[in-house]
């Protein structure tokens, strides 16, 4: 009765339309102001703007001042990797990742978790184990303690982190893990890491898969085509993005595309281009903007005296903080 008093369904979808129009209207009168910040900017498309974080920068004041100033999402740049949290079997050691947690926390920052399975980094301890049912115990529970201490805290997790070969075959590298787990070792972990926190988005992380042309791409499209079609879970792929000079392949945008055309969110996970040009940032950042499941992107660093390329002046504020050319050509480019 009460139900079919109100008739809820048409006049629901009226009143929709009329809100979308009157929206479009009050925003064709007052277009929405730019941003002057990247965070506040990206986040006028329903995007985020991140940056890698080393927990030792965090008492810098002017590193934290355009920390959270500009950026919404945080990558620790090491303290979530195996080498810090499980340093040896069974013993964890998750201090370093929390401080950069609660700082994100209090600043009203996300997380990007990084990383839980990948061949660097690794300790000695887990490189020499020889037999695979020791193997797959030990990953399954690292994923399991690392994941289970952050739940609820972060937005998406590096699952796997480079794992396919630079060789142009296509295939996944040489690692303990390939070694005695087998291809099946990806689909393993994620399937682990769905298990631990299904409320976080997993997702693959590898470097040079931006050009659509190159074998390492196509072996990665391969997979998550895979995963999908059998439904092992994964969310999203992150293109690292490091870049030569001249920035992103001309067929970045298509890669993009043609992996979210999968059922994918995809993320520039730890973009940085060396002498930082604003034409080649400017280039990276449009092909995510024209992407609509390109949910965000993340620097490798804020300053170039924070960055691991040391000399090459790749990232998006000189060493004294102050905002550089391509700084104002990716805000541009945010705005659409
Ligand atoms: O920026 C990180 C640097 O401080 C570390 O010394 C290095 C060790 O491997 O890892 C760097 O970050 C890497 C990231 O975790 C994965 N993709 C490549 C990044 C640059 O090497």
């Amino acid at each position: 009765m009460h139900r079919k008093k109100f008739a809820p369904r048409r006049p629901t979808v009226a009143l929709g339309m009329f809100t979308a129009a009157s929206l479009a209207v009050i925003m064709a009168a007052e277009p929405s102001a730019a941003a002057s910040t990247l965070g506040a900017q990206a986040a006028q498309s329903g995007r985020y703007f991140g940056t890698a974080v080393p927990a030792g920068k965090l008492g810098d004041g002017t590193y934290v001042g355009i920390l959270d100033r500009e950026f919404n999402m945080i990558t620790p740049e090491n303290e979530m990797k195996w080498d810090t949290t499980e340093p040896s079997r069974g013993s964890f050691n998750f201090g370093p990742g929390d401080s950069i947690v609660s700082h994100a926390q209090a600043h009203g920052q996300r997380m990007r978790g990084h990383t839980l399975v990948w061949h660097s980094q690794l300790p000695g301890w887990v490189s020499s184990i020889g037999d695979a049912n020791t193997l797959r115990s030990v990953m399954d529970n690292h994923i399991t303690q690392e994941m289970s201490h952050y739940k609820g805290k972060i937005y998406a997790w590096d699952v796997v982190n480079e794992a396919f070969a630079d060789d142009g075959s296509g295939r996944h590298r040489s690692s303990v893990f390939q070694n005695l787990l087998g291809d099946g070792f990806i689909e393993e972990a994620f399937k682990t890491a769905r298990s631990v926190d299904s409320s976080a988005k997993l997702c693959y992380n590898d470097y040079s898969i931006e050009d659509w042309n190159s074998p390492k791409t196509q072996g990665v499209y391969n997979m998550v085509k895979d995963f999908k079609s059998r439904g092992v879970p994964i969310d999203c792929v992150g293109f690292q993005s490091h870049f030569g000079t001249g920035g992103p392949p001309s067929s970045f945008q298509t890669t993009l595309s043609n992996f979210a055309a999968l059922g994918v969110d995809v993320q520039i996970t730890e973009l940085d281009i060396a002498q930082a040009s604003s034409t080649a940032y400017g280039n990276t950042v449009k092909a995510c903007m024209n992407v609509s499941r390109c949910t965000g992107i993340t620097v490798w660093g804020i300053r170039d005296s924070d960055s691991w390329r040391t000399g090459e002046n790749p990232l998006l504020f000189d060493n004294n903080g102050n905002k550089k050319a391509a700084y104002s050509a990716v805000l541009t480019a945010l705005g659409g």
